[in-house]
């Protein structure tokens, strides 16, 4: 019998068509994103059918998982199963629908609050254990469903409404953290650049194990300081940089300390000692964070 796939938009998930007919169209939910107009989710959405149509992976193998926040809706506006759960417990459900169907491809989605904040602990928990998971947090530096208040992310010295005389406190360093706690596949993407960020998500799907993908992901109605224009004069991608990107070696200290500095970064699995194989493709911010 013939691979299947996913048939139109509107028909059941567990409906099953020819894999030959799988199109971006086949992930197309009957719910609208309702984000404001312009919002970075908008281009997350669209890399991760973008990522699921690259590697063949039709929408009834699919488990969207997400927590609470504007990019917690995501769930809602992909046609694949979905879990709209509570506010940074997105993994902990992630890591029960992988145990429980080791088949199923488990994409966690959230925002910067639910992964780095709220769910902090659940985040560093979740990649000492490598489950085969993987994880995108569009990350805009405030919280924007609660109308934009300061997060793990925000930068020094901001201007939000919990900060009206600058943020005091630096933020986390989520790559950084990924690193020494124990996530196998860490990258960072931006949304003004829908097909690398595919090309980074369908890495992080396939990647046996803990893949972290952080997006720049800007809230245009909240962040006026992390905007479009602000990301696109500091990001580059690692493939473009004189550096190598292969084949390099370092301890994780030096991962770490690399993370800091760029932005997408892949451990081998099998090398316990951590040690760095791999760095590829994606965006890096370089101001102080
Ligand atoms: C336990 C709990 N605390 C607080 C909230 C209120 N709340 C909802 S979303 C949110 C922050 C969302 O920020 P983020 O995760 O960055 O998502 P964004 O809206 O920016 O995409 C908060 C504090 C909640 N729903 N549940
Ligand atoms: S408030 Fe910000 S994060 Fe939420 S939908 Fe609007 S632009 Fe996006
Ligand atoms: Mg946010």
């Amino acid at each position: 019998m013939a691979a299947v796939a996913e048939p139109t938009p509107g028909t059941a998930v567990s409906e099953p068509i020819h894999l030959a007919e799988l199109t971006l169209d086949s992930y197309e939910s009957l719910v609208s994103p309702d984000w404001c107009p312009g919002c970075g989710d908008f281009g997350v959405l669209k890399a991760l059918k973008m990522a699921l149509l690259q590697l063949r992976i039709p929408p009834h193998q699919v488990l969207v998982v997400s927590g609470i926040g504007c990019s917690s809706n995501l769930p809602g506006f992909i046609r694949a199963y979905g879990l709209h759960s509570l506010h940074g417990r997105a993994l902990p459900v992630a890591t029960g629908a992988h145990l429980a169907n080791e088949k199923l491809h488990v994409i966690a989605v959230g925002g910067d609050g639910d992964g780095y904040g709220i769910g902090m602990g659940h985040f560093i928990h979740t990649m000492r254990r490598n489950l085969d998971l993987t994880y995108i947090v569009m990350d805009n530096e405030v919280y924007g469903l609660t109308t934009g208040q300061a997060s793990a992310t925000t930068m020094l010295g901001m201007n939000t409404k919990t900060t009206p005389r600058g943020n005091a406190e630096p933020p986390v360093n989520p790559l950084a953290l990924a690193v020494v706690s124990g996530a196998t596949y860490v990258a960072r993407a931006f949304s003004g650049e829908p097909a690398h960020m595919a090309a980074t998500i369908a890495g992080g799907i396939a990647h046996r194990g803990f893949a972290l993908i952080d997006v720049f992901s800007p809230c245009v109605t909240y962040n006026k300081l992390n905007t479009y224009p602000w990301f696109k004069e500091r990001v580059y991608k690692l493939e473009d940089e004189a550096r190598p990107t292969w084949g390099w070696r370092s301890n994780a200290r030096t991962n770490s300390a690399t993370a800091s500095r760029w932005a997408s970064f892949t451990r081998s699995r099998r090398r316990s000692t951590r040690r760095a194989t791999r760095c590829f493709s994606a965006a890096h911010w370089s101001t102080n964070r």
